[in-house]
């Protein structure tokens, strides 16, 4: 599966998450995964979630109804049909995080700390995944439209 960095060394990281800590040991400078261990447990421990609730609802919702992927409803070598039932709990489970979401920004300008980390990151990936499956945050759920205008519009979100 993509992605996968390779190395000099000839090892392979076929990871996303653990590409972008390898990138944050050589430059850690701006801190996107903490610095402490509690900084670095308390966002890991954020963006775990967004992962769970966020990126694997949309992939659910996505691969299970979309046409070009049939007999491939999940990633990887095994092929596997898809369950239309599971799309629309997907679409269920993203109404759910985009609510979820909004509220915890209510009072936080980033997900879980005072500045933008990795946690915001995969946030507006799983805003960005959720287009896929056709669903967008509702225009009343404010904080989450103020956020996801703040961190998309970050001249790295275009990179
Ligand atoms: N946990 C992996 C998941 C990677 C993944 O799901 N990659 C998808 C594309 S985003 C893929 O390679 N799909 C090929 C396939 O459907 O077999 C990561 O985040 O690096």
């Amino acid at each position: 599966m993509v992605p996968v960095l390779e190395l000099d060394s000839g090892a392979a990281i076929t990871d996303t998450i653990a590409i972008c800590r390898y990138f944050e040991e050589l430059h850690p400078d701006p801190p996107l995964m903490g610095r402490s261990a509690e900084e670095k447990a308390v966002i890991e421990s954020w963006l775990r979630r967004i992962e769970w609730d966020g990126i694997y609802a949309a992939q659910e919702a996505f691969r299970n109804a979309t046409p070009g992927l049939k007999g491939r409803a999940l990633p990887g070598p095994v092929s596997l049909e898809q369950i239309p039932a599971l799309a629309k709990r997907g679409c269920i489970r993203l109404q759910h995080f985009f609510a979820w979401l909004d509220a915890r920004l209510t009072d936080n300008e980033f997900v879980c700390r005072p500045h933008f980390t990795i946690a915001d990151i995969s946030g507006m990936v799983a805003v960005d995944f959720s287009a896929w499956a056709k669903l967008k945050p509702p225009e009343h759920l404010g904080h989450l439209q103020r956020w996801y205008k703040d961190v998309s519009t970050r001249p790295s979100a275009k990179a």
